[in-house]
Formats: C-alpha cells, structure tokens, sequence
C-alpha cells in the first residue's frame, strides 16, 4: 500500500517529509487525500508537511473552520484565508515554501553547468511563451529558414554598443546562435542585456540576412497586481539584515535600542516574525585585511555572540536566518542554511534556511535574497547604484531572476535547477547586501533592502559607499501597511 500511494506522488511530482507520509499512511483514504492534494497544485507547497496532510485529509468539512481559529472575529477572513490556504498555517509558523537546503545535487567535482542553464531556459521560455507577442517562438535553427516576423527565447551569450550607437546581442538556444540588433533610438535602446540572461525577440532578418533587426524584446517580468489584499492576519514581519556580528563596526548601542523597543513598544507587541536575509556574522578571511576590522576573530565566537544577540529578542517572535556572502557555507549561490554545529547554538524560535528561499507566513509569500548579485547588476546597468537596490531588484524581478550573470561577482553552483528563477511571485521580495534601507514596490510587491547593523567599513569608505544602518522596515501581514523604525540613535 505504501509503495503504491508513493509511486503516486512520485508520477504526479508531490513531494513529502517523512513525517507527511506516515501521516497519510494512517489515513482511512490515503488515496482520496491524494487526490484532493492533485487537485490544488496552485496552492500546493513544495514540500508538503504533516500539517499539510492533515490539512488535506479534512478539507471538506474543516478547512473554514480552521481558518477561523488563525483569524478570530475578522469577517469574511476565514472564505479569504481558506481562498489563500492560509488555514493551515497557524500565527508563528514560518514554512519554507523553497530553498536549496537538502535539496543540492551538485556532485563530487563534476561541474556540469549545462544542466542549470537548461533548466533556466525552459523554465523563462515557458514562462515567455505565454505572452501574446511571442505566440509560435521557434527554435533559434527553425526561426533561421524565416525572413520576416520571427519570434524565438534565447540566452545572451553577449551584448555590445557599435560604434554608431546600435546594440547588438549575441543569443542562443540548444538548436543554434543568432545575432540580435537593438537599434539606435529604438525603445529598447537603453535597455542592459546582461549576459546568460532570457529574452524574448520579435524581429526580421535584415537584408543581407546576417541579423535579425528586432522590433521588440521582451522580458518575462511579473503580472500587474494591486498586492496585497486585506486578509486578518494581526501580525507585522520586521526585516533585520546585515548584522555583521564580529565586526568592529557591529553597532552593539543600536541593536540595544532595538531590543528595547522591542520589549515595551505597543507597536512592537504584534511583531511575530523577524526575517534576517542574510550577513548575519562578519565572518573570517572574507576580504583581505579583515582580521584589521574584527571585534572577534573566531567564526564560533561570532555566532554563538549572534545566538546570544538573538537570545535578546522577545520570545513571541519567530526568527528566520539566511546566510550571506559573509556566513559560514558556501559562496556559491544557492547557499544552504547554516551546518548543524552552528545551528546547536541557537533556540527552537530560530529557522535556518537557504539563499535564496520563498517562505510562506500568515498566507503571504516571502522571497528572501541577501543580494549579492547587486555588485553585477550595479556595474551591468547603467542606471544602477548601491543607493538604490530597490531598483536592481525591479530589474530581477523583470528578468524572473535574481541572478542572471554566470562568471561576474556572484558565484554560482551547478544545480541541476535553477533556485535562482524568480518562478513564484511572491508579496515581499527582501533583499540586503548593500547596507541601505528602501521601501518601494514594483507591480503590486513589496520591495525591501533591510539596512545593516554596521558602521560604514573602510572597504565601502573606499569605495565611496555610504550605509544607512539601524533601521528596520516593517510589513504589517494583514493590510500590507510597510514602514521603517529608526534606531541609528
Ligand atoms: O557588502 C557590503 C557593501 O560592500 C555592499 O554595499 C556591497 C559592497 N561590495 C561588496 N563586494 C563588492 C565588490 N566586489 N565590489 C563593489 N562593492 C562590493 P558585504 O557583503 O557586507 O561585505
Ligand atoms: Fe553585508
Ligand atoms: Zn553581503
């Protein structure tokens, strides 16, 4: 019975914790809640849960009750949550919707980056082949025999300016390359095509029919929305990023101010999530010359000095670390969560996950990102800075990805999936990495860069950066209301 309820899942690609599957497996009907589980793949989470289980196995007659009991006396929440599938999740729960922890397949020192580059291409051209424009894109080697009105998804193996002010683009998919003008003058023109990243393009050979002259490319981007709808949640996520503990600059008075606040404000009472993306320690032997700018110089010292940072932190709140370029794992993204030997240190009240990972909290999705792909979008796009990240992150969420450049300054790993795709829109997306604090939104979501806990270094001194530290920026789960509370002093 149970090689054949999991050969089920296992055709139709549902995923289960090994708790999940005994929970089914005591089920009277395991295989009606299987197919209860077929029929919501919209609001199916990766990875389905013990919880989620049960959630199944009552839906019927249940699943508005249990919503009544996350959001008590809010009218017409529990039809909205049950809408969402926001009943099975209880106030303080975080579930991680997706990330690499656990999940990496890169093998020994076999380094196959085919297959991720396969996997984002046909991913972004699925997504891409959707959009009007693009209707019947052929292969780059079919599209080739056409002289007018092609369409076809390719990756950019390059891009440069002519000399007379054109853009040409070098693309390719698995059949064939083909060359791409973006004319002076054109819409596109000021456009970035950074490299390896998807496009769409519509266009005709020119006369010699060496290139194709494009009337327009096209990018996946995200769908317009209003964002988020009122749905009775009563809890705010504040985003605390960058705390570098270990540094000399660590801002131990600011963080003190936070902690207070965090105790007596009446605001502060209904914060129940405190996501971190990312930097959480200062790490050692980062950039040359660190040990100059360290308080203390032993990886160990620097998180169990966090764990008892966060120790600080009322009880009522769920914590959320993601590492950085700066943490203990791998530089490669996707980075997994922090090892089980740093992850000893700390409570119960703290989730380790990956970098990049979708979380789910209260019905609202949380894309989580530290940002280190910032550095190349900011030397890659001209208009980019390291004043305005919300800007950069406008421009990975129009590409569908957070990191599309292979070979720059963010290192990459070669999974055999892409967790890089931006393939769920998500309510927030957060970022850190550059150290200052902005609140924007672009089609409907919520854009955060969370600020740091650090004094400007000499290395951003250097480089003329200027952080804004101590903030943090707040998003009220219910109505959506963002804001930032300041404790720079
Ligand atoms: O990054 C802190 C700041 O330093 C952030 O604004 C990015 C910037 N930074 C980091 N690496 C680079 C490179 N390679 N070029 C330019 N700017 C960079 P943190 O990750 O906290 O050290
Ligand atoms: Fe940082
Ligand atoms: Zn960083």
């Amino acid at each position: 019975m149970k090689k054949r309820i999991l050969g089920r899942l296992g055709e139709v690609g549902i995923l289960l914790e090994p708790k999940a599957i005994d929970a089914l497996m005591r089920l009277p009907d395991a295989d009606e809640c299987v197919d209860r589980m077929v029929e919501d793949p919209g609001n199916r989470a990766l990875i389905l849960t013990e919880e989620d289980i049960v959630g199944y196995a009552r839906r019927d007659d249940d699943i508005i009750r249990g919503a009544d009991d996350v959001l008590p006396g809010v009218e017409g929440a529990a039809d909205k949550a049950a809408e969402q599938g926001a009943g099975r999740l209880k106030p303080g729960t975080v579930k991680v919707i997706k990330d690499i922890t656990g999940n990496s397949t890169c093998v020994g020192n076999v380094i196959d980056f085919a297959k991720l580059f396969k996997d984002r291409y046909l991913t972004l051209r699925k997504m891409l082949s959707k959009r009007r424009e693009l209707a019947g894109q052929l292969p780059i080697a079919r599209v080739k025999k056409l002289e007018r009105d092609l369409r076809f998804v390719g990756i950019v193996n390059d891009s440069h300016t002519t000399k007379n002010g054109h853009t040409i683009i070098e693309m390719e998919d698995e059949t064939d390359k083909i060359m791409v003008l973006v004319m002076k003058g054109s819409a596109r023109m000021n456009e970035a095509f950074l490299k390896d990243e998807i496009l769409g393009v519509v266009g005709s050979f020119n006369r010699d029919g060496e290139l194709v002259v494009a009337k327009d490319v096209i990018r996946p981007d995200v769908p317009l929305s209003s964002g988020m709808a009122p749905n009775g949640s009563e809890s705010i996520v504040a985003f605390v990023s960058d705390i570098h503990l270990g540094s000399n600059t660590f801002l131990d008075k600011a963080w003190k101010r936070l902690v207070d606040w965090l105790g007596r404000d009446p605001v502060a009472k209904d914060i129940r999530y405190v996501v971190m993306p990312g930097d959480l320690v200062d790490g050692i032997g980062v950039y040359p010359g660190q040990e100059e700018e360290l308080r203390l110089d032993d990886l160990y010292g620097q998180y169990l000095a966090l764990s008892e940072a966060v120790k600080e932190l009322p009880d009522r709140i769920s914590i959320v670390a993601m590492p950085g370029n700066h943490d203990a794992v791998r530089l490669a993204e996707p980075q997994p969560a922090l090892p089980n030997d740093i992850r000893e240190m700390f409570d119960s009240n703290i989730e380790f996950v990956g970098n990049p990972c979708y979380l789910e909290i209260e019905g609202r999705v949380i894309l989580a990102y530290h940002g280190k792909s910032m550095d190349d979008f900011n030397s890659g796009v001209r208009r980019l800075n390291y004043t305005n990240p919300q800007e950069a992150m406008k421009e990975m969420l129009k590409r569908r990805h957070l990191a599309p450049v292979y070979g720059g300054k963010t290192p990459i790993a070669p999974e055999q999936k892409d967790y890089l795709v931006i393939d769920t829109v998500p309510d927030i997306f957060v970022t850190g990495h550059v150290h200052v604090c902005e609140l924007d939104e672009y089609r409907g979501i919520k854009l955060i860069n969370a600020s740091a806990w650090q004094s400007q270094t000499a290395f951003q001194r250097m480089h003329n950066q200027t952080p804004d530290p101590a903030k943090v920026p707040m998003v009220h789960l219910g109505t959506g209301e963002c804001w930032v509370e300041d404790f720079s002093g």
